[in-house]
């Protein structure tokens, strides 16, 4: 049992009120340990510490390259201690070891990526008239809050801390309540590096708890946040309160797009692979799959035989479907299991397996529904589990219209081998990344990411982001 502290102002603390919150491993549910119940009060040190790092001479002055220097070393300690991190990130989680192993990549890489960009934050000369010099100036927004979802847990604290740090802002992050293992293991790394203390606080607790109190915080200057709608909603509406920018990822219902003259193969292993990952749990899976009808029978068949081959058990022995995360997710993704039976076709997976040794976990068959109406909530809201619906479409027009037919829009894939079918739908279709002829690109840590529509707004990832967390100053000289 881990009993683990938060970390604030380069300390390590529990709650002011002494409560904690017990964590489960999600393999068989057994308690894995004790997180600090943050509240309020704890929200009110982090932020003041934030705060106070944020308007220190040490902080302001450091050269732009150090802050970098101090992000390598991140990107250093992590890949070091790869071992260490996939398998709290497993056993947090419940996610294969091999994804576990890959996110801790993807966050080294994000720490090094923003390293390199810490030094080239730069504005712009804008010519205005004879005798003046107008500049822009990119300036740090101050203390940053970061809330974070448990399916991605060291990815996500890494992408936006990383690039908030890169542009000399603070940060409080608040953990998810059931996945706090590796964030706080990144505090120890900013501990042993030359980082100003209170530069990165973590919070752990509840969401209405402390990441209320974090978001409705006054001091706080931006927001970003990734999450439910109906949460992303109110943290939209606390910010409002401040007037401070917020960065939302939201989720999705993501599509794949089949044609007929697609790689078969490819695009087989691709939608598989897009809808078990993480066990489903993931912003971008592609859990609809739309199919060219003349193709449909075809493909459905040979797509049933590929879930049927997937390997379900424990995260540690790296098979290829891990359990669900907890209980309130596993009824969550079984309501709509359920909805299915009656409304439309399971036509492979669809219950739940009994894992020798690891009984208390949710483990679930991957799961392919068909027969179901585009407008039922089985097709239209996130399940967030190894579960696919189909469609299908005769032509372009109509896969587009399916395609933008819910009121997500994060990411959308396309098969077919025709780029100038592919490059038509890329026109019309309203998401934020697309994929042509893959599914996610192994990850990009460069590529911009977020949503259209409902999947949320800002984007993470790449230099964009980068533009999240700095503020525009223009500065007009006179010299005539
Ligand atoms: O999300 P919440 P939950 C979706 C997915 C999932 C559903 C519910 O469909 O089934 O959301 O998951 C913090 N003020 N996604 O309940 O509540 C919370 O402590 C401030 C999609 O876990 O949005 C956690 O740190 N913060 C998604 C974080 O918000 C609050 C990833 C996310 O929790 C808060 C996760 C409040 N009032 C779930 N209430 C994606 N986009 O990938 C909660 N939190």
């Amino acid at each position: 049992m881990d009993n683990l502290l938060m970390y604030v102002d380069g300390k390590w603390k529990a709650s002011l009120s002494g409560k904690t919150i017990e964590f489960l491993d999600p393999s068989d549910q057994q308690p894995l340990g004790t997180i600090p119940r943050g509240e309020k009060a704890d929200v009110d040190t982090a932020v003041s510490a934030a705060r106070k790092a944020f308007e220190s001479e040490l902080w302001r002055t450091i050269k732009p390259h150090e802050r970098g220097y101090i992000l390598t070393e991140m990107a250093n300690k992590i890949r070091l201690n790869k071992d260490e991190l996939a398998n709290l990130e497993t056993s947090d989680v419940g996610k294969p070891l091999s994804q576990a192993y890959s996110d801790v990549e993807a966050a080294a890489r994000y720490f090094e990526f923003y390293a390199g960009a810490a030094d080239k934050i730069m504005g712009e000369t804008i010519p205005i008239e004879d005798g003046i010099i107008d500049f822009t100036v990119r300036d740090p927004i101050g203390v940053t809050a970061h809330i974070i979802p448990w399916n991605y847990p060291i990815q996500i604290s890494s992408r936006s801390t990383a690039a908030a740090i890169a542009t000399g802002n603070t940060v409080v992050l608040k953990t998810a309540e059931d996945t706090s293992l590796t964030a706080l293991k990144l505090a120890e790394y900013f501990h042993e590096t030359n980082l100003p203390k209170g530069v990165f606080n973590v919070i752990t607790g509840l969401g209405h708890e402390a990441g209320a109190a974090l978001s409705t915080h006054p001091d706080v200057n931006h927001i970003t946040f990734t999450g439910s709608v109906a949460t992303g909603k109110q943290i939209m509406k606390s910010a409002a309160e401040n007037i401070v920018p917020v960065t939302l990822e939201l989720g999705g219902k993501s599509p794949n797009i089949v044609f007929a003259d697609c790689n078969e193969e490819a695009a087989l292993n691709g939608v598989v692979r897009s809808i078990i990952q993480n066990a489903g749990q993931t912003c971008s899976a592609g859990s609809r799959l739309l199919i060219e009808a003349n193709y449909k029978d075809r493909f459905l068949s040979l797509l049933k035989e590929k879930f049927k081959k997937v390997t379900i058990g424990p995260g540690k022995d790296d098979y290829d479907l891990g359990p669900i995360l907890s209980k309130g997710q596993f009824d969550k993704v079984s309501s709509f299991i359920e909805k299915a039976w009656e409304e439309g076709e399971v036509i492979t997976g669809g219950e739940r397996v009994n894992v020798k040794g690891f009984e208390g976990g949710y483990y679930l068959q991957p799961t392919i529904i068909d027969q179901i109406s585009h407008e039922s909530d089985i097709a239209q809201q996130e399940i967030f589990g190894p579960v696919l619906s189909t469609f299908s479409f005769e032509d372009e027009q109509k896969a587009v219209e399916l395609a933008n037919g819910t009121d997500y829009g994060l990411v959308t894939g396309i098969w077919t081998e025709n780029i100038g079918k592919a490059h038509r739908i890329v026109d019309k279709v309203l998401a934020g990344q697309l994929f042509i002829n893959n599914y996610g690109a192994g990850g990009g840590i460069q590529m911009p990411f977020g949503g259209y529509k409902r999947s949320g707004f800002g984007r993470e990832k790449g230099l964009i982001a980068l533009k999240n967390y700095t503020q525009l100053k223009n500065v007009a000289i006179k010299y005539k």
